[in-house]
């Protein structure tokens, strides 16, 4: 058999008497444009300045004055899953992505991975000749296969781009990334300057400049920020631009967006401002040192997202200057509406809400200096993530509006003529894979590598290119995480709030006319009680054809979940090398809430020789052992509360071996010693330890990468030693609350 069965030559004895064939390379349609996703990370409806914001978002208003917008856009409610909908033109439950990628519930509809029967526009793209690239924020392999060990199929080389440099988790330091280049973990640059929303387009203009220099075919780019995710991170100079911009306090502001929404024609006439969602105090019931710290962390949040449009139009002046902008299809898009994982007060360090740790007003008002920069880890509270939601109720997590409806930018000046036009049929994140592919005349593929694929399930908008009056071809969208549920369906809007461990035939349904009713503030349950029975009819049955069942509480969902089998985490027993790659935390040796010892076995030339032997984690949390100043040095961070524990004697030159022994002596509670070559050198207690998600940041040998667990030292302090091996042996005695685990990730999601 040939290796080409499709050879179109003839091959005979000799080349005389044989014909050859080349085969022609996939090429895309004459005329066909590049296609650019930018995604937006929990960016509201109303928070760039084409959607009412006071927040300068010039760059993101010239591609809208320049092409359209959608003021009746939504997406699913949390990051993975509006960007499996993003990349596979499909439902979220159904391609496994249920909710984030950290989590597999024991069902297909919740693997945390894009199942392959889902191939994504990168993949078909490929297909048909496109070059394909992806720079930012991944978060769609499961965690567990983060580690350079692999598995790569779910990373994005194995879903069809083949350019990568990002981050794969969710909430990055945006000064201090924990970076992925292809398949290969890599430290942050040491540039004191950089910051992660620069670099991911610095690499997107080279994909470009590559492109455009080095073939003809068009590409299909994917740029996904972190920005504006939390951590809140802004360079210096915008912090100080957004200096005293919203002491005027969230009231004040959302009216202000609200009435500019209303004059730019982005929410209908008549249309009315939500009231105050439940647990947002009115701003001037907050003292004045609560309204300082609380102002604070909205201008970080809005020099972030000033800092990152000023990054989008750089891409786009690039593409300009190459000539290349009005042939690209450009989109810009959120995941989600703007969050509630900044808690009621507002958090400067996030480490604290993904631990259940509730935040404190001391602690927030004592690093108010801090927030914005590089030694913080801030979120905004629920009252600014409001506002960012104008006009709408709720946050991000949710299926009211303030959840699901999002801004979308289309810019395609060869194509759009309607330059600045508001598009107002109802369209989800799951329609833009077809309208792509109807705008290049490629089918989805019915088989790929091999596997029978799912339809595609969203519609195609590209007739909304050109009218804002023929009505939405979208018949009906299902909505629903962490058992809060929606759907839409000419122009109707069922919708439920669930309350986390709640029963959910307790679940109380609302019912809005949506089209006439942007705000859903005008609650039609009791008088349409027909109607609203077959909403929720209509939602069980859209639930069955697209996965969504069993219907789980996100709660009770991961209540029990074990470990992936052959993961890292399946695992009781390391050995990790000096020069090991970084390893995130859902794919190192998981030390919560057990007994548990290090060892490690190194040698010292001379005194000199210091730094760490072993880090997990950063400013945030986590442990680091290391030896400084001779000494044997373990500091445990509880989000942000040391304890530490220093040997009593040096650690010798020569060879030596050291442990580090935890003791469970209570809940996320014990003590623990330091031996030298057998001896006991120190000992301590750990009255409280890290019990949800444990650090943002994941874990070093011999080093500390990104950002440092103690304030000793700066980082990488990298030993300077060697160190032939750390063991890590974990006792069998970890009980995990699973429930408060995912309450963390919920949170932090
Ligand atoms: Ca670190």
């Amino acid at each position: 058999m040939s290796s080409e069965p499709y050879f179109q030559g003839h091959i005979g004895r000799y080349t005389s008497e044989s014909t050859p064939w080349w085969p022609e390379p996939p090429k895309p349609a004459p005329g066909s444009p590049n296609v650019v996703f930018i995604m937006l990370d929990d960016v509201g409806f109303g928070h760039l300045g084409c959607y009412g914001s006071s927040i300068d978002t010039p760059a993101m208003d010239r591609l809208a004055a320049n092409g359209i917008r959608y003021r009746n856009f939504h997406t699913t409610t949390i990051c993975s899953p509006s960007r499996a909908c993003l990349l596979t033109g499909r439902n979220h439950h159904s391609v496994g992505m249920r909710t984030i990628s950290n989590y597999d519930t024991g069902f297909p509809s919740a693997r945390g991975a894009i199942s392959p029967s889902a191939a994504t526009i990168a993949q078909m793209l490929q297909q048909t000749g496109y070059n394909t690239a992806a720079f930012g924020k991944w978060h769609l392999a499961p965690m567990a296969d983060g580690s350079a060990a692999g598995p790569f199929h779910g990373w994005p080389l194995g879903k069809g781009f083949e350019r990568y440099y990002g981050f794969l988790d969710a909430l990055t330091d945006q000064f201090a990334p924990e970076l992925i280049l292809d398949n290969r973990h890599i430290p942050s640059p040491s540039d004191p300057d950089y910051h992660l929303s620069e670099a991911i387009v610095d690499e997107a203009i080279e994909f470009v400049r590559d492109q455009t220099s080095l073939s003809t075919t068009p590409f299909f780019l994917y740029v996904a920020f972190g920005a504006c995710h939390s951590p809140h991170q802004a360079p210096q100079e915008y912090l100080d631009k957004y200096r005293g911009k919203f002491d005027q306090g969230w009231d004040a502001t959302r009216e202000a967006w609200f009435q500019r929404q209303l004059e730019l024609g982005i929410v209908p006439e008549g249309t009315q401002l939500a009231p105050r969602n439940n647990g947002v105090p009115a701003w001037d019931d907050l003292s004045e040192d609560e309204q300082r710290v609380r102002a604070r962390l909205q201008e970080a949040f809005a020099a972030m997202l000033d800092h990152m449009d000023h990054q989008i139009g750089r891409l786009a002046d690039y593409l300009e200057e190459v000539d290349e902008l009005d042939n690209t299809l450009f989109v810009v898009v959120s995941d989600n509406g703007a969050s509630q994982e900044g808690g009621p007060l507002g958090v400067v360090n996030e480490g604290r809400f993904y631990n259940q740790v509730p935040a404190s007003e001391e602690y927030n008002q004592a690093n108010i200096d801090e927030i914005g920069g590089p030694r913080s880890h801030t979120n905004y509270p629920w009252g600014w993530a409001q506002v960012g939601n104008t006009p709408l109720k709720r946050y991000k997590q949710n299926t009211h509006g303030g959840g699901i409806r999002d801004p979308l930018i289309i810019h395609w000046p060869d194509r759009i003529k309607d330059a600045g036009a508001i598009r107002p049929q109802f369209h989800h994140i799951s329609d833009i894979v077809p309208t792509v592919l109807e705008v290049l005349g490629v089918e989805a593929p019915e088989m790929y590598q091999g596997v029978p694929q799912l339809p595609i399930h969203g519609t195609s908008m590209l007739y909304t290119f050109d009218s804002g009056d023929e009505p939405t071809r979208k018949r009906n969208q299902h909505f629903e995480m962490f058992g809060h549920r929606g759907i839409w369906h000419d122009g109707w809007k069922a919708v439920t709030f669930h309350a986390p461990g709640g029963s959910f035939e307790d679940d109380q349904w609302e019912l809005y006319h949506l089209d006439e009713d942007f705000s859903e503030c005008n609650d039609l349950a009791e008088s349409e009680p027909e109607k609203l029975k077959e909403m929720i009819e209509h939602w069980w049955i859209e639930a069955a054809k697209y996965d969504v069942l069993p219907l789980e509480d996100g709660l009770r969902g991961a209540r029990g979940t074990p470990p992936k089998k052959g993961s890292p985490q399946d695992r009781t027993s390391f050995v990790y090398r000096q020069g090991m790659a970084h390893t995130p935390t859902n794919a190192a040796a998981d030390v919560r809430n057990r007994d548990y010892t290090i060892t490690v076995e190194l040698s010292r030339e001379t005194e000199a020789d210091e730094g760490v032997l072993i880090a997990h984690g950063g400013i945030t949390g986590g442990y680091s052992l290391f030896i400084k100043d001779s000494r044997l040095v373990h500091e445990y961070s509880y989000v942000g509360e040391r304890y530490r524990i220093v040997s009593d004697t040096d650690v010798p030159i020569g060879g030596s071996v050291v442990t580090f022994e935890f003791t469970k002596t209570n809940e996320l509670a014990g003590t623990a010693i330091l031996t030298m070559n057998g001896r006991q050198v120190g000992s301590g207690d750990l009255p409280a330890t890290l019990g949800g998600m444990f650090a943002i940041e994941g874990l070093d040998v011999g080093q500390d990468l990104y950002t440092p667990v103690s304030e000793d030292y700066e980082v990488p302090f990298a030993f300077s030693g060697a160190i032939a091996g750390v063991r890590i042996e974990l006792g069998s005695n970890q009980v995990l609350d699973r429930e408060a685990e995912l309450r963390g990730r919920i949170i932090a999601e």
